[in-house]
């Protein structure tokens, strides 16, 4: 007997594929995330020490992010923070008010000062993935701003003006590499002020 496709059947079959097409979606959905999850927990474990540390660091550089336990950087939204986005945005990690006592600050930090001579140093070497906190103070009469030219690391940035400093904590790129860093502030980055982080 020939099947007969009247109205409701066809209905009946457009409901089926529909909700297959939903399960299919969610079932991976859900698998995707999870392998992504723990690649990330994998690839970032970090030591209690080096939580303890930033905590520390909040106290004396408050407006700097928090991290996880698995060393990632949360954002103002509660999300993981992204460098990929403009700075000072929500999804940013943010730079911290300015910072007054620069004895309070950890000897492990990396610390740069610029000046119309350049960075000093130069250049710093971090591990690919890790927490970095970063001070950047202006050592002359001069407004400085910290920025990398990759846009991977575009919501990386600290503005200082004269004298200034302040700090910022963000996740090193998982890609090892020398990523290229410069004041922006027109024509700093022509008499000097650039270097380099390199990523291990
Ligand atoms: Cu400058």
């Amino acid at each position: 007997m020939p099947m007969k496709f009247n109205k409701k059947s066809i209905i009946d079959i457009s409901i089926i594929i529909l909700i297959a097409a939903i399960a299919m979606f969610f079932i991976w959905n859900v698998l995707v995330k999870d392998s992504n999850q723990s690649t990330k927990t994998k690839k970032s474990q970090i030591s209690q020490d080096k939580i303890l540390e930033i905590e520390a660091q909040q106290k004396i550089m408050p407006g700097i992010n928090s991290i996880t336990k698995e060393g990632q950087v949360i954002a103002s939204t509660g999300k993981l923070a992204r460098n990929d986005v403009l700075p000072r945005s929500p999804e940013a990690p943010q730079q911290s008010k300015p910072i007054k006592d620069l004895k309070q600050l950890p000897p492990q930090m990396i610390k740069l000062v610029v000046t119309e001579k350049g960075f000093t140093p130069s250049n710093f070497e971090v591990k690919a993935g890790e927490v970095v906190s970063l001070a950047v103070t202006s050592g002359d009469k001069w407004a400085h701003v910290f920025r990398f030219k990759d846009p991977v690391l575009l919501a990386v940035a600290v503005g200082v003006s004269e004298k200034e400093t302040s700090a910022i904590v963000f996740n090193a790129p998982e890609k090892a590499g020398e990523y290229e860093f410069y004041c922006d502030i027109f024509g700093h980055e022509n008499r000097g002020e650039k270097g380099k982080m390199i990523v291990k």
